[in-house]
């Protein structure tokens, strides 16, 4: 018996290592053997990984982009290389506190617009006069590169470079060898005398047209002097580590695969085949089945989200009021990191050097409202591996019985892109109903459906190209966004009558928030609209700044009902974020909801733990 044991069990090992040593993987690029079957195309597709500096660009997640240089003074988009360099004069030019401003934002890289297509550099160069050295800033001394890159190791940020390779300054762009090597002269210096560059942002962007200047770019002696001397840096757009999504908009592709056929512009065949294949950047299907069976060859090449947070990629005071809104700004967000890509954000810094007050602010909003969004998982044991194969399921449960509205999955690809379909299900009251249906997940796939109280999701990846494997779930609670603008305007229906507990608080219901009902206990509040209706949301609102905010209420459920006595409730475990340190009126949308007269919302954590309730006001938003 003893002598079997140790034959099965080294026969196990042996099998192991025989079937370990057949997973063969491909790194960043694989070619299909001629004659492989459709099957065997798809086998291999699903065992193509990321290079290591691609998956740990894959892991920033969100990257600004900073477009500053001599438009920024010109107030233009594109200069035309004729620009005085004397009218770069930024007055108050503060590096840190571009860093700084991003990092408390949770950016993990910060991309400069080192040479625009107007080929003014924004360090020394020995290239070209046309560059901060023939400046008035700092007397011609300045190196916005050296202060940037400082303060981005000050602040823990990771670094890259935009060099744009169409130059409308240089006379010798258009002599192709002399400017290749010119153009190799200026990455050499960015990338020796910085230390660490972690991407390198080749822009594909030409306005040449027909009758401009033809330049043969050398992509091999480009490639090679990046390899050489940033080995860790990932090479953007023209390069082919990192793919253009193929819009300035902000949005993803909701199947997005890495695993792609596009070949990437570097590569003499790059036209020849995207052609035949019929691809290009913007294409909607890079990586489908049906486009693996006419491939011959397949790239890991992630895509990269670029959109500016207002209309123009470099400032323009006239911008000032056309920052991006928050909603928006969010949804952008969902749709980059959400959909399987980095976020590559625009802030342009304006004439002063200073990323503007608007953009601050907005920066900040977007950073605080992703890190309440996931500082809460909602399920149990998120971080379980799970791996299967196709047509396996698997449950989370619900902790708190918390309404939900975020579904997070990330697949480990480091082993590769598998996921090509899933259903994600929810249990209510025992039985399953169907949430929502997704395509890809890669990376990351943020799923948004309606906010849901269950007891547990059960997702079922119905196809996958090889046994999946998931690294991470989540469920989390996504706030809806009211806009200043939009709630400014929102009038609240004022109920026709409130109770906190048994006892009447007209002082909440009176249009007058210094007129305050506080109680003793954790005492639910139910309004009364005087008839059924359709709402779109409620508003609590709390002691002001400054007054006694004892009571005030942080954690809440809400419940409705047509009778005021069985109630619903339609919101679980929720909090009102932020507002004990600001503590503005809390504005709640409520989506789908039936016509409803009794609305109860029930305290169940007050802002300092304590046992009382207090309100000021207490309405409801009509549609
Ligand atoms: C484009 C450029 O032409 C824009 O000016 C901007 O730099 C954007 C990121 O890429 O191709």
């Amino acid at each position: 018996m003893k002598h079997t044991g140790i034959t099965s069990a080294l026969l196990g090992l042996l099998l192991m290592s025989c079937q370990a040593s057949q997973t063969q993987y491909y790194e960043k690029h694989l070619v299909f053997p001629e004659g492989a079957t459709l099957e065997q195309k798809v086998d291999m597709a699903a065992h193509l990984v990321p290079s290591r500096q691609q998956l740990q660009w894959q892991e920033l997640e969100l990257t600004a982009f900073l477009h500053f240089g001599i438009n920024t003074f010109t107030n233009k988009e594109w200069g035309d290389g004729q620009e005085d360099p004397r009218l770069f004069n930024p007055t108050q030019l503060d590096a840190e506190q571009w860093a700084r401003t991003l990092k408390e934002a949770g950016f993990k890289m910060v991309i400069l617009t080192a040479k625009h297509h107007d080929g003014f550099c924004l360090w020394p160069t020995e290239t070209t006069r046309h560059s901060v050295a023939s400046s008035p800033w700092k007397d011609g001394k300045g190196d916005v590169v050296k202060e940037l890159k400082e303060a981005c190791d000050k602040y823990g940020l990771k670094f890259g470079v935009y060099l744009s390779p169409w130059d409308r300054n240089a006379e010798c762009y258009g002599d192709s060898p002399r400017y290749n090597q010119f153009f190799i002269q200026q990455l050499t210096e960015l990338l020796t005398r910085y230390g660490e560059i972690h991407e390198v942002w080749f822009d594909g962007a030409c306005g040449e047209g027909p009758n401009g200047k033809k330049q043969v770019y050398d992509w091999d002696a480009f490639y090679t002097t990046i390899q050489r001397l940033q080995p860790h840096a990932v090479m953007a757009i023209m390069g082919d580590d990192v793919r253009w999504v193929g819009n300035e908009k902000g949005f993803g592709r909701e199947t997005e695969w890495s695993a792609t056929a596009l070949v990437p512009g570097i590569y003499q065949r790059a036209d020849s085949v995207n052609q035949a294949l019929g691809l290009n950047n913007k294409t909607a299907d890079l990586g489908s089945r049906d486009l693996l069976a006419r491939a011959h060859e397949l790239f890991w090449y992630p895509s990269e989200v670029d959109v500016s947070i207002r209309p123009g990629w470099f400032y323009h005071p006239a911008e000032d009021n056309q920052v991006k809104s928050l909603a928006r700004l969010v949804d952008i967000y969902f749709e980059s990191v959400g959909y399987n890509s980095v976020l590559l954000l625009n802030i342009p810094p304006d004439t002063r050097g200073l990323i503007h007050e608007n953009d601050a602010r907005r920066l900040h909003e977007l950073g605080q409202y992703i890190d309440r969004t996931f500082a809460t998982d909602y399920s149990l044991d998120g971080n379980r591996k799970i791996t299967g194969r196709e047509g396996d399921s698997f449950e989370i449960e619900i902790k708190d019985n918390a309404s939900v509205n975020t579904l997070m999955l990330q697949e480990n690809i480091a082993e590769g892109q598998r996921i090509e379909a899933f259903t994600v299900e929810a249990s209510i009251d025992g039985s399953w109903r169907q949430i929502v249906q997704g395509t890809t997940v890669g990376y990351k796939r943020l799923v948004r459906f309606d906010d849901l109280v269950a007891d547990k999701l059960r997702v079922t990846i119905d196809r996958s190209r090889a046994n999946f494997s998931i690294s991470r779930t989540g469920l989390f609670y996504a706030q809806p966004i009211i806009e200043a603008t939009d709630t400014e305007g929102t009038a609240l229906f004022t109920p026709k009558s409130c109770l906190l507990g048994e006892h009447k608080a007209p002082q909440a219901i009176d249009g007058d928030p210094s007129t305050v009902v506080y109680c003793e206990g954790l005492v639910p509040l139910i309004i009364d609209l005087g008839e059924a209706m359709t709402i779109k949301g409620f508003c609590y609102t709390p002691v002001a700044e400054g007054g006694n905010t004892e009571g005030t209420i942080f954690r809440y459920n809400l419940y409705r009902s047509n009778d005021g006595k069985s109630w619903e409730r339609i919101v679980g475990n929720k909090e009102f974020s932020n507002i004990k340190n600001n503590p503005i009126p809390q504005y709640v949308l409520l989506e789908n909801l039936p016509a409803t007269r009794y609305l109860k919302l029930e305290p169940i954590e007050e802002i300092n733990g304590k046992a009382q309730t207090s309100v000021a006001e207490l309405g409801v938003m009509l549609p």
